[in-house]
């Protein structure tokens, strides 16, 4: 049997974030986060979970990496909590919180596993928050200032470096619908929150750049695959709008240097962009050493019924737009149709209308039910959707796509934000009582694709 094999510098890795797996939240000098507050606010996560305890990373470090390495991974990616670094989000470094991270750094390169740290995944410290959050300007200069402290202090054995992870969550699921931290339901602010968002990514990097020039930085956008409903007109300019307002409203600025036109002409009646000062868009426009993508499903959408009512939502000035589930489409435990060939297209889409940057999948993965039955997990779907992913990420690289890596989401069971525990997306099953850690078939799987560097021929 013949394999569809990897380039044989392929990057092949997990990937998790700070408060979905660390705990330990009042430990080391940790100061609260809006992930904090949200969560323990009634009502605002599922079964009133938190990530006060997680998956005990904290102090499972050790065991962790002993994990990953037995699995093959070449790399691991992470985020750094901000308030573990700077517990109210300005001042001086809290050294506890660096040298947490610089352990674990330390583990990672003596297993062998290339350390990615992603600075910013959702978890703003409260104080911030307090001051106004993600759509006051000013935060945007907290986080180049947080990032220079930590990129100087761990740059020298952490060479990768992501300054935000999904950026389109922090702004419109935090500030326009409202169901992730902080709560906040006005489109208006989101929109702000998504120009302080990449303006903070801008600023941070010349920051970085000039104090430690020897490391990689990107940044990671979750994208989304779309199609229209029907061949209609109509249907057509609603994939548009989404597609503006989930993909290009960040990739225009970053890769470009602008907003998009039709976006904002779009987002005229929410906000005028009067919070763009001159240079925004060049300082958020630096060269990247990498685009981080994260890849999990297809958008297909449909024009507004007549007589819709426009509700707080993640789509601001798009409200009405109708997302549609196709029927007979499989779907993961989330909801979200499994489409691998989105992935292909996906990739494509930015290799071929962006200027040249080499591209990572940072995160793909899916939640599904997982028992345990005689001490075992057998995950079949998940083997198959990163399967099927695997080798749309293959097709992608034969059609020339510059792609680098891939990470799986996520190397264990960990808090699913909103979801609480609810939902699972680990390769590595987490026994929340215990929290012993079970290495699911998916990630047995896993480990035979890296060893391997490739996909059994099929
Ligand atoms: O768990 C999240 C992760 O934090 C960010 N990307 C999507 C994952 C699954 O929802």
């Amino acid at each position: 049997m013949t394999t569809q094999h990897f380039p044989q510098d392929f990057l092949w890795g997990a990937a998790t974030a700070a408060y979905q797996i660390e705990g330990a939240v009042t430990e080391g000098g940790r100061g609260p986060s809006i992930w904090d507050t949200f969560s323990h606010t009634p009502g605002a996560v599922v079964n009133g979970d938190t990530g006060d305890v997680a998956c005990d990373h904290f102090h499972r470090v050790s065991d962790d990496v002993r994990l990953m390495a037995s699995l093959g991974l070449t790399s691991y990616r992470f985020s750094l909590s901000w308030s573990r670094i700077q517990p109210t989000g300005s001042g001086a470094a809290n050294q506890a919180g660096l040298d947490f991270y610089r352990r674990l750094a330390d583990e990672l390169l003596e297993a062998g596993i290339l350390p990615w740290a992603t600075l910013y995944h959702w978890d703003l410290p409260q104080a911030l928050e307090d001051a106004g959050g993600w759509p006051a300007r000013d935060t945007a200069a907290r986080f180049a200032d947080y990032a220079y402290l930590a990129v100087s202090s761990l740059g020298d054995r952490i060479t990768n470096w992501t300054t935000f992870n999904e950026p389109w969550c922090s702004s419109f699921l935090g500030y326009g619908s409202g169901v992730h931290a902080p709560g906040v339901q006005d489109g208006a602010a989101s929109v702000r929150a998504v120009h302080h968002l990449l303006l903070g990514h801008g600023q941070a990097l010349q920051a970085v750049r000039a104090s430690t020039p020897d490391v990689n930085l990107g940044i990671t956008l979750n994208l989304y695959a779309m199609a229209p409903a029907s061949p209609s007109e109509a249907d057509a300019d609603a994939v548009r709008r989404i597609d503006g307002l989930s993909n290009r409203i960040f990739l225009d600025p970053v890769l470009k240097g602008e907003y998009p036109a039709d976006v904002v002409a779009d987002l005229a009646p929410v906000t005028d962009f009067s919070f763009v000062q001159p240079g925004d868009l060049e300082t958020i426009k630096q060269p990247l050493d990498f685009l981080g993508i994260n890849y999990y499903s297809r958008h297909v959408v449909a024009a507004p019924l007549p007589d819709a009512v426009a509700e707080p939502s993640s789509y601001p000035g798009s409200e009405t737009v109708r997302f549609v589930h196709r029927t007979g489409v499989p779907v993961t435990d989330m909801d979200w149709e499994i489409d691998a060939p989105g992935l292909v297209e996906t990739l494509r889409g930015v290799a071929e209308n962006y200027p040249p940057v080499p591209l990572y999948v940072t995160e793909n993965g899916s939640a599904f039910v997982d028992k345990v039955v005689d001490g075992e997990v057998d995950d079949p779907g998940r083997v198959d959707y990163f399967d099927q992913h695997l080798r749309a990420c293959h097709a992608a690289i034969e059609a020339g796509v510059p792609l680098k890596g891939y990470f799986a989401w996520s190397l264990m069971d960990n808090f699913e934000w909103s979801w609480g525990y609810a939902k699972r997306f680990g390769m590595v099953y987490v026994d929340y009582e215990t929290q012993e850690r079970i290495p699911k078939s998916s990630a047995r799987w896993y480990a035979d694709v890296i060893r391997r560097n490739g996909l059994a021929a099929q």
